[in-house]
This record gives structure tokens, C-alpha cells and sequence, in this order.
């Protein structure tokens, strides 16, 4: 058995590779940007760029993948807003690269492409928790560019047979993500406080936005049932079934902290279009590969933070 991580050098990807090697029996290769490092052994590594067609081919002709999992993406709703050619040229270009190399292939390799809760957007409180028939109605471009990867997933699976499932993960947070995403962005700020490195003062945007937060560690997990088990043409929500205010996990933090911080409303963070909940309903993963998650919020924020302060 052989899984390939497409993308594997970023935040999911080196707790996927983690996961694939914990469980053993089986050999991973990995790509990566040329300019990016793995920090994981035991695996192979080959540079990639998901825009660059005969590049793919190769590496699925000489790799010969039973697994393989899509990692790559500008992942960054924030980025997407500044960057919207690129987020669509590596999201959805690069998705059909992929999916069009599959397609050359002799034979059916189980894939796993990786969307977003964004993709749903604006969804009503009755409609809470949102499960996977709901609509996609993306607030901004990133969602938009991952709706649209899993529109073409479902396309490909059900026009050619391809085995392809499609996650909706919803947000994912641990130790080693980018401080452009929330959680992150506090611990790294409070360990930098902790240390002196700057004013005891929390920057922060939009604290009422709720959101339904997963350990990465808990959603690699997932993902490893899913492309084992899951449907061809189907998608499946990923997350905890909780939607937690912005302002909790700030106050979790503020909690752990070994020090007096202030907070300050920074309207710079602010996105142009914000979705006020986002809340996932879990069942239909959960009923097929009886998948839960297991660590809590608390022990996640505790990791993260403790992460920072070791960086810092
Ligand atoms: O942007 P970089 O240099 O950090 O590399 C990212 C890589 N990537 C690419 N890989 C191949 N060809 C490209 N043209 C290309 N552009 C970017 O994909 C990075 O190493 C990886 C994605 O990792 P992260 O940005 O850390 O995302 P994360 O949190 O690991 O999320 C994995 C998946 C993505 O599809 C997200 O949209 C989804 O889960 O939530």
C-alpha cells in the first residue's frame, strides 16, 4: 500500500504524514514546494508544483499511489482576498491538474480532496448545524475556489468513475499552524507578551464570530478513515459539532497566560465579508467510520500556546 500527500510540507500535511506513519503498514511519499522542507523522516520526498501538468503525470506514473491525498492549496482566506488569481489558479487549476492526470491513469487510485467549511458561507441559524446537502454559498474567495474543487471532485467521480471523496473541513487548529489564522495568531502574541518581546497588548479583529475549531490531530485521523472508507462522489463536514465564539478561545488564552494582557479591537483584522456561525453537523462521517474527536478545545489551546512560548 502507498499513500501520496500532495502539499505535505504545510500546516495538515506534516500531521498527516505523523498519522500515515503511526499507523503503519505502508510507504508515503510526499511532495513539497521547491523551496519548502519536511520536517518528518521516513518518508520520500519529491518537489511538486500543482500547476505544472507533465510534473504530475510523472509522479503519478512512477509513483503508482493506492491513496492519495490533496493537500495543496493557498489556504489563507485572508491571502485570498489580496491574491485572488493565485488562490483560484493553485486551488481549482490545480485541482483539475490533478484529477485530469488521475484520469490518464490505468487504474483507480482512492483520492481525497481536501475543502472547507467556508464553502457554506452565509447559512441561516435554523439550518445550524450544517450538514453536507446544505448549499454551498461562499462569503469570500478561498470558499469559493474550494466549492468549486468539490463541484469538479463530484463531476470527475461521476463522469469517469473516478474515486474521489470530498471533506469540508471545518477549522482546524494545534501547534505549527501559520499565526494568520486565529488561534495561532493569539498564542504567538501572548507567548511574545510572556517573554517581554512586546506591550501587553492583544491585537485582535472580530471576536463574535463563532466558529467550529478541531485539533489537526483529530482531523488527520479523519481523513485516513475517510479515504479508506468513504464514497466515491461524496462529501464529507469535518469538525467537532461545536461552534465557539472568537472571544472564548481569547479568554482561554488570556486564562493560560503568565500575564496581565489587554485587548485591543484591531479593525485591520477585520475581513471584508464575515460569516457570523459556522457550526458543523458531524453524523455523516461519524456513521460510516465511526470517527470522533478526541481532544478538547482547552488541550489544543494549551499545546498551542505552549508551542509559541518553546518559539519564542
Ligand atoms: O504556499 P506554500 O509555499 O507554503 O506551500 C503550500 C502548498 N502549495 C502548493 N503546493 C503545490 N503547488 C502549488 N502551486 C502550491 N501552492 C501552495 O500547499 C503548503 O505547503 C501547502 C498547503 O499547506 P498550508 O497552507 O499549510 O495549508 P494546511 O493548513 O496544511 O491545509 C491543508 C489543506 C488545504 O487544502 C486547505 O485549504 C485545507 O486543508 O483546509
Amino acid at each position: 500500500m502507498k499513500s501520496l500527500i500532495i502539499g505535505g510540507a504545510g500546516f495538515v500535511g506534516e500531521y498527516l504524514i505523523r498519522e500515515l506513519l503511526r499507523e503503519g503498514g505502508q510507504e508515503v511519499v510526499v511532495t513539497k514546494m521547491p523551496q519548502e522542507t519536511i520536517a518528518v523522516s521516513g518518508v520520500r520526498v519529491r518537489d511538486l508544483d500543482i500547476l505544472d501538468e507533465s510534473a504530475i503525470d510523472s509522479i503519478l506514473r512512477e509513483e503508482h499511489p493506492d491513496y492519495i491525498f490533496h493537500m495543496a492549496a493557498q489556504s489563507s482566506v485572508a491571502v485570498s482576498w489580496e491574491k485572488p488569481q493565485l488562490t483560484i489558479d493553485v486551488n481549482v487549476k490545480g485541482a483539475v491538474n490533478l484529477l485530469e492526470a488521475i484520469r490518464r491513469l490505468k487504474y483507480k487510485p482512492r483520492v481525497l480532496l481536501i475543502g472547507s467549511g467556508e464553502e457554506y458561507g452565509h447559512v441561516s441559524s435554523e439550518s445550524m448545524p450544517i450538514d453536507e446537502t446544505c448549499a454551498a454559498n461562499p462569503g469570500n474567495i478561498y470558499a469559493a475556489t474550494k466549492a468549486c474543487q468539490n463541484m469538479l471532485g463530484r463531476i470527475y467521480a461521476d463522469a469517469y468513475g473516478l474515486q474521489v471523496m470530498m471533506v469540508r473541513a471545518f477549522n482546524h487548529v494545534g501547534p505549527n499552524q501559520a499565526p494568520l489564522f486565529v488561534v495561532a495568531d493569539f498564542c504567538k502574541q501572548a507567548a511574545e507578551i510572556e517573554a517581554g518581546k512586546r506591550e501587553a497588548v492583544i491585537r485582535v479583529g472580530n471576536l463574535a464570530a463563532k466558529r467550529d475549531f478541531t485539533d489537526v490531530r483529530d482531523v488527520v485521523r479523519a481523513y485516513c478513515m475517510l479515504i479508506e472508507k468513504g464514497t466515491a462522489g461524496e462529501t464529507y463536514n469535518i469538525g467537532s459539532g461545536r461552534a465557539v465564539a472568537i472571544e472564548d478561545i481569547l479568554n482561554m488564552i488570556l486564562e493560560y497566560a503568565r500575564a496581565d494582557i489587554r485587548v485591543e479591537i484591531d479593525r485591520a483584522k477585520f475581513r471584508p465579508v464575515d460569516v457570523p456561525v459556522i457550526e458543523a453537523d458531524v453524523r455523516k462521517v461519524q456513521e460510516l467510520t465511526g470517527w470522533k474527536p478526541e481532544i478538547a478545545l482547552e488541550q489544543t489551546v494549551r499545546n498551542t500556546l505552549d508551542y509559541w512560548r518553546g518559539l519564542v
